[in-house]
């Protein structure tokens, strides 16, 4: 029972009870972040789908607010499932979502604010002439769901993307519309990826080739290139690759063909799925959001009363200096939560050594760590060691040595370590004989419990001469949030230790290469405060 309690979090989006999945329609408006999820308001597990929707100022503490949707009309009454908000040029909304409908069938539906001068948008009312659309021929009827955000092409109409599949291929539909009322299939599709399978919660938006700053969805031209992320159904993971968007001929087309949608690069390697941005005009940012499912039984869940988290929302923009990846990073505002923090400089790590970090209470941390290799030993593994085809999920984890790695840290492990999530890098020589680094998380010593389903997960980081090894690890009870390189390669678990809990977790560093020793030449460890997150019952009956 204790352990059950331990694992709500304390600064991310949750609801109070019962589960919940993809975030829909985020926005900002007249002041406040607008978040809405797909909820089941009666249990713990997936079903009878509404939307839950709650406002808050600086996307961290939360106010939640009734229901936004609910099942209640012929064409959603099996479920309001996924949708994208998009601002009119006159401000107001347009909110498309796909309703299964009474006889389980995917169509598409409008609903706008019922009342647009309440900033915290209350009430939704549903288009009487809904739905607006329904599957085209030669697509499933179980093969058409949640419409993207709206953007403007040249003509002044809007174009929406709507993902599907064609026997085993994935594909994205694209319509035309005027008003959001009615609509016109462009012929041909905007991308297609033979083998997905059924793409889920497609996105499409632009990013600057330089700086920071996130771009409106209609953004385009020179400068500008377009991002395309396909969840995909068959493995639950969201894929992204960046490319180049032809607007005359409704094509968009990877700028490698070999890190494509569905078979290329992940937003994240853990678990993170059904993923949605948006434009917030407030910060000029595009910001991501990434639905976190849970790893352990539907058993658990309902014996917890809930089911899910939304990890913390990530800023997201081109990345300059590799031109091949994206940069995910946690919105500034989360920093709003770090309270008191210990800094630790240069710390030989000896190979095959652990080494306890004094932080005190360790289930809310923010730590950033940097490391730097002795040069000597990079040199040999370039000029003496053999190429190696080192892969996070089946090379061993983080118990398997090599010439310099694994390392990095441990965090939710107990004193003895007989739990630990393990979160590390591993630098070997590549096919090409170039140096090569990965980013990997370890989940097999993460808990004593016999129901979940773990696994060491990561990928490749790309590493710029120069640069030193760094890391971001957000750690908030049961979930672990894990950035490299500034946001190059992330990684997401769900942790549901059985003995690092309360007061007995603790943070530790390792080293276990065979024999090269590494320095962790800064590291600072926050301590998190709880976000407030409440309903308005919080407020009113205080
Ligand atoms: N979840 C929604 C669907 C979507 C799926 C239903 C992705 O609209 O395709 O809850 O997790």
């Amino acid at each position: 029972k204790e352990m059950l309690t331990w694992q709500r979090t304390a600064f991310h989006f949750q609801p109070e009870k019962n589960w919940m999945n993809d975030p829909n329609g985020p926005l900002f408006y007249q002041g406040w972040y607008h978040f809405f999820y797909q909820y089941n308001p009666d249990s713990a597990v997936w079903g009878n789908i509404t939307w839950g929707h709650a406002v808050s100022r600086d996307l961290i503490r939360w106010l939640h607010l009734p229901l936004a949707m609910v099942p209640d009309q012929w064409y959603d009454i099996n479920g309001v499932w996924t949708g994208s908000a998009t601002f009119l040029p006159n401000g107001s909304i347009a909110m498309l979502y796909t309703g299964s409908t009474h006889h389980h069938v995917q169509v598409q539906n409008l609903a706008f604010p019922s009342d647009p001068s309440d900033p915290l948008l209350i009430h939704w009312t549903k288009y009487a002439g809904n739905p607006v659309l329904l599957p085209p021929s030669g697509i499933g009827p179980k093969d058409f769901r949640d419409p993207t955000t709206a953007w403007v092409s040249p003509d002044g109409t809007w174009r929406l993307a709507i993902g599907s599949k064609v026997g085993t291929t994935g594909v994205s539909l694209v319509y035309k519309t005027y008003d959001f009322l009615s609509y016109e299939l462009i012929e041909g599709v905007l991308h297609a990826v033979p083998e997905t399978g059924m793409w889920e919660c497609v996105d499409f938006f632009p990013v600057a080739l330089t700086g920071k700053t996130g771009l409106d969805t209609s953004a385009s031209g020179p400068g500008v290139k377009h991002v395309m992320k396909v969840s995909l159904d068959d493995d639950r993971r969201d894929y992204y690759a960046i490319g180049k968007y032809d607007l005359e001929n409704n094509t968009w087309t990877p700028d490698h063909a070999e890190v494509d949608v569905g078979i290329g690069i992940r937003y994240d390697y853990g678990k993170f799925y059904a993923a949605k941005s948006f434009y917030d005009q407030n910060k000029e940012r595009r910001v991501l959001w990434g639905w976190i499912g849970e790893s352990d039984s539907e058993r658990a869940d309902t014996a917890k009363g809930w089911a899910s988290l939304q990890g913390i929302p990530r800023v997201v923009y081109y990345d300059e200096k590799t031109g091949t990846n994206l940069i995910q990073w946690p919105v500034d505002e989360v920093e709003t939560m770090r309270t008191t923090s210990k800094q630790f400089e240069n710390m030989k790590l000896e190979a095959g050594s652990v080494t306890p970090l004094d932080v005190g209470t360790a289930t809310q941390l923010d730590i950033i760590a940097e490391f730097e290799m002795p040069k000597e030993a990079l040199e040999e593994i370039l000029l003496g060691g053999a190429a190696e085809v080192y892969n996070c999920s089946t090379s061993g984890g983080a118990g398997q040595r090599g010439l310099m790695g694994p390392f990095g840290l441990l965090v939710l492990a107990d004193q003895n370590l007989s739990e630990q999530l393990a979160v590390y890098f591993y630098i070997g020589k590549g096919e090409d004989g170039r140096l090569q680094t990965f980013f990997c998380q370890d989940e097999l010593k993460s808990s004593k419990a016999n129901d979940l389903v773990k696994g060491v997960f990561g990928s490749i980081v790309p590493v710029i001469s120069g640069e030193s090894l760094s890391m971001r690890i957000l750690v908030d009870h049961s979930i672990v949030e894990s950035f490299a390189q500034g946001g190059r390669t992330c990684i997401t678990s769900r942790v549901y230790p059985t003995e690092a809990i309360y007061s007995a977790a603790r943070v530790f560093l390792f080293n276990n290469a065979t024999t090269t020793s590494v320095t962790a030449t800064s590291i600072t460890v926050w301590q998190m405060n709880s976000a407030s997150i409440h309903s308005l019952n919080f407020y009113v009956l205080g």
